[in-house]
């Protein structure tokens, strides 16, 4: 390593602000500078259905933005991390990463914040990037010790409810994969012709077409059935085939359902309870009767049991993913893997709150043979590191919101502008080894 790229990488400066999300409320962005000026930003997203584990985000209470602001994280980055951390080599993300850690001293960051520390340790990484000048998925790519890189499958809001729309519906998210696209421009023109068929249709029925937070549509159905039968239309008047160029992705979001007096599920807007067994009744009919691929957050985070006679009921066939479940923690997630519950795991930067922690969890589900999706928050910016890290982890899936709304663009327009790299393959179905594709098209 020569003396020129030694001082290119080293952090010069750090500055942290209060920026505001896309719901409005505050959160932390973060600019390193090395010694040659060269910058990483990055801005750190927010939850609105968040698991009991997730790393902690510091908010200030008060009366400004009714108690939401990071002034207080904000300051911990200028004053405690950035005179600890100013002189480091931005490629060192490891050691960087490790001292956060240190520097807060609580297992959830809840001294300094995780929204302090994930700032820091994602705009370290997209400055250590800059300056090697190389793009940003093929440092991520170096960090995870990986060589083959892919374009990650998308799986994209249509309709949404619970607490991302008002809790319009019980489940929280109704998502479209495009099965049969060959490319990530294939995927997005697939998609955004259901999510135009969805509000043509709805429009039709008289529902309303408002957006929901990650820009999905919310049209307030009284139970999961209603909201498959209208994916169906949406795909077939999007003139695709169900189960074939499109299948179905649902974020059930149960943590959010679960009522921890009486042990059961509420299903408010069904006007009915119902424990684990019922509820993976529910998602076994579902599995039969439509073309569903994933299910995320089926059951709530602490029922491991039910989650264990889930996976044993319907993993064979289709992904089961852990969101509040394991919220990108490695002990849950390896509890899970011992247990035999789920069968993948959603992978959050903010829950986990560095991204050494999170490329850890992404390394411990491959292994375990659990496939990753990289996600979004509802509470989103402008910053599109996801898009790079999907991309330089060969994750396979992303989730990232509706083809709706800055926020959401603009990752899917860094997986554009990442794709023409042509040497990056399109990841397509891989992710989905349990998935079979019905021999009768419904
Ligand atoms: C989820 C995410 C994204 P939130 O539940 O998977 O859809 O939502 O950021 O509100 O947790
Ligand atoms: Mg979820």
């Amino acid at each position: 390593m020569n003396r020129e790229r030694d001082s290119m990488s080293r952090i010069a400066y750090v500055r942290a602000r209060q920026v505001l999300d896309s719901r409005g409320r505050p959160t932390v962005e973060v600019d390193i500078t090395t010694d040659q000026g060269i910058l990483g930003r990055a801005a750190v997203p927010s939850g609105a259905s968040t698991g009991t584990s997730e790393a902690w985000e510091l908010r200030d209470g008060g009366a400004e933005y009714a108690g939401l602001g990071v002034r207080r994280a904000v300051d911990n980055v200028n004053n405690i991390i950035a005179p600890r951390i100013a002189g480091s080599d931005a490629r060192d993300q490891q050691a960087i990463d490790d001292l956060l850690i240190a520097l807060d001293g609580t297992p959830q960051l809840k001294s300094l914040g995780a929204n302090a520390v994930l700032g820091v340790s994602l705009a370290v990484c997209r400055a250590a990037a800059h300056s090697q000048h190389i793009p940003l998925y093929q440092w991520i790519s170096e960090l995870a010790g990986l060589s083959s890189l892919s374009l990650p499958m998308p799986m994209i809001n249509i309709l949404s409810g619970g607490l991302h729309a008002g809790r319009g519906m019980d489940v929280q998210d109704f998502l479209a994969v495009p099965a049969s696209a060959s490319t990530m421009q294939d995927a997005l023109v697939m998609i955004e012709r259901v999510r135009s068929a969805a509000t043509r249709v709805m429009e039709a029925r008289g529902l309303t077409t408002l957006l929901a937070d990650e820009g999905g549509l919310s049209p307030g159905l009284q139970n999961g059935r209603a909201a498959l039968e209208l994916m169906i239309e949406s795909i077939e008047t999007a003139g695709l085939i169900p189960g074939v160029d499109v299948v179905i992705a649902i974020d059930v979001a149960a943590h959010s359902l679960w009522d921890a007096e009486t042990g059961l599920y509420e299903l408010a807007r069904e006007g009915r309870h119902a424990d684990s067994s019922e509820m993976i009744e529910i998602f076994t009919s579902w599995v039969d009767d439509f073309p569903v691929a994933s299910i995320e957050d089926a059951l709530d985070e602490e029922d491991w049991d039910g989650w264990r006679q889930l996976t044993r009921r319907l993993g064979d066939r289709t992904n089961l993913i852990g969101d509040d479940f394991f919220t990108t923690n490695r002990e849950r997630l390896s509890r899970g893997i011992g247990l035999g519950a789920a069968n993948g795991v959603l992978v959050k930067v903010n829950q986990n709150g560095t991204l050494s922690g999170t490329l850890g969890v992404i390394d411990a589900a491959r292994s375990a043979g659990y496939v990753p999706v990289i996600s979004a928050r509802s509470g989103e910016t402008e910053d599109s590191f996801i898009s790079d890290l999907a991309v330089g982890t060969d994750a396979g899936q992303i989730k990232i919101g509706s083809l709706r709304c800055s926020d959401r663009l603009s990752k899917y327009n860094q997986l554009l502008r990442i794709s023409e790299n042509a040497s990056l393959p399109f990841a397509g179905m891989r992710a989905y080894p349990r998935y079979s594709t019905p021999a009768v098209p419904r």
